[in-house]
């Protein structure tokens, strides 16, 4: 029988649609109590059929068993400023009371042979359809800037290799990775720093409350 594709789809649209609002709202959230903000954007997208079909045919997935087996249809891509954020942000989703974390895979700590780093949550979310609940499943792919930079590239030129790199050119993809996470480590040691001179500030003005800061110019003034 000749597939739907379109009626397959809504609820992975409605799936992707939902979660973004959600994890843009985490963001909002964070904005408005003045607390660093661990997600710095969120994109989402639905699986191109071509995508779907050819993954289908590689990973010997029938098509009646997508819903179950194929588990990125919808997917999800939390971009953070740093490595800690991204555990922060894991820790959040676990906490959900509206999704829940089927598999959780740490490609940071276990990186790819690639040089692929990032941290992967399968998730399974109830959307509302006129036959009533689908449990539809979902990828959230959580990454630094860094990490997001180096697999933006190294995907595009996966498209033009078709995955078959050159020795040469996957030689220099994992020394960019690892200068990407050199990149991060480095930006975390600064972090660091920041929030040491944030406390010492803070402490300084008789209040240890960080959620109150505000810069020294403001200080003054009031
Ligand atoms: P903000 O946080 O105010 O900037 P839609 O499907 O229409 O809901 P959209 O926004 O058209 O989504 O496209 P997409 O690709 O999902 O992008 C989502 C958000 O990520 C957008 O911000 C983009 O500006 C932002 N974005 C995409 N790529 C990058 C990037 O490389 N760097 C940064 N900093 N941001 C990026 P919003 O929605 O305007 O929200
Ligand atoms: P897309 O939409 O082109 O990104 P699964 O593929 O999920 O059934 P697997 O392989 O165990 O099973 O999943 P994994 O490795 O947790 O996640 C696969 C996705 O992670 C890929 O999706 C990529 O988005 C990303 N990814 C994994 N390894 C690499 C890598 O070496 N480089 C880059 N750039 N991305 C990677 P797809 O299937 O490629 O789809």
């Amino acid at each position: 029988m000749e597939r739907n594709w379109d009626l397959f789809l809504a609820p992975y649209e409605q799936t992707v649609s939902e979660l973004k609002v959600k994890l843009r709202g985490i963001r909002k959230q964070f904005r408005e109590t003045n607390q660093h903000v661990p997600i710095e954007f969120v994109t989402g997208r639905v699986k191109p059929i071509d995508s779907i079909l050819a993954k289908s045919k590689l990973r010997k997935i029938p098509l009646e068993r997508l819903d179950e087996e194929m588990s990125d249809i919808a997917g999800l891509r939390i971009m953070c400023q740093f490595v800690d954020d991204i555990y922060h942000v894991v820790q959040l989703l676990r906490n959900r009371k509206d999704m829940k974390i089927v598999i959780e895979r740490d490609y940071i700590e276990n990186k790819k042979a690639s040089g692929y780093r990032s941290y992967h949550l399968v998730v399974e979310y109830p959307v509302q359809v006129l036959e009533g609940e689908k449990m539809i499943l979902a990828e959230i792919q959580i990454r630094t800037l860094s990490m997001n930079f180096w697999a933006t590239i190294e995907h595009s030129l996966n498209y033009k290799y078709q995955g078959d790199f050159p020795v040469e050119i996957s030689e220099r993809l994992r020394r960019a990775a690892e200068a990407a996470y050199q990149l991060d480590e480095e930006m975390s040691n600064i972090r660091v720093e920041i929030q040491e001179a944030q406390r010492l500030f803070s402490h300084g003005k008789g209040t240890s409350d960080d959620t109150n800061y505000q810069s020294p110019s403001e200080n003054e003034v009031n």
